[in-house]
């Protein structure tokens, strides 16, 4: 079966929000936004909720980015994250019950405190590139095989 998330990066003054993760699936680490769609909800509606839930902004305008399928050796399931990127939005970022958002510049991206793979995408993402990728963990600490290509179109 294949899980379905979105992933938010919330950019501006050459900034980017993440959010430290609490609880659940990843804490302890540095991410944007996201999670699981809801049933019958679309990627957009799910990205713009999930951002709502754990950060306290509204989008105004989500801009789709890339498509990451990731795999793990112990696990037939695979994860498919859609990347989204949101430079308009209303709200003053708030620490929620899941997340505690902090304002990161390009050049202060925690990545050894992040999932293996974002240090891989993250230059893509910063440049503006839209783009695929494939990524297989070991576990969830070690990231064994990595392909990302730049695209022209996220499908
Ligand atoms: P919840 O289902 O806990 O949301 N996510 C990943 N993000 C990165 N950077 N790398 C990964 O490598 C990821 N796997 C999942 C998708 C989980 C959030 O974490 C993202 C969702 O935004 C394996 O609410």
């Amino acid at each position: 079966m294949k899980k379905i998330m979105t992933l938010c990066l919330v950019r501006a003054n050459s900034q980017i929000l993440l959010g430290f993760k609490k609880r659940g699936f990843g804490a302890g680490r540095w991410n944007g936004f996201g999670g699981k769609l809801k049933p019958g909800e679309d990627l957009l509606t799910a990205c713009r909720r999930e951002l709502l839930e754990e950060s306290g902004l509204t989008a105004i305008e989500c801009e789709k980015k890339a498509i990451m399928h990731f795999r793990f050796m112990d696990d037939t399931d695979e994860i498919e994250v859609h990347l989204f990127e949101v430079k308009e939005f209303t709200g003053e970022p708030v620490e929620t019950e899941e997340m505690r958002p902090q304002w990161f510049y390009k050049n202060e991206i925690p990545f050894d405190k992040m999932w293996p793979d974002d240090r891989f995408w993250f230059p893509y993402f910063l440049e503006g590139k839209n783009f695929e990728g494939q990524f297989f963990f070991r576990d969830q600490n070690k990231l064994v095989d990595c392909k990302i290509t730049e695209v022209a179109n996220v499908l």
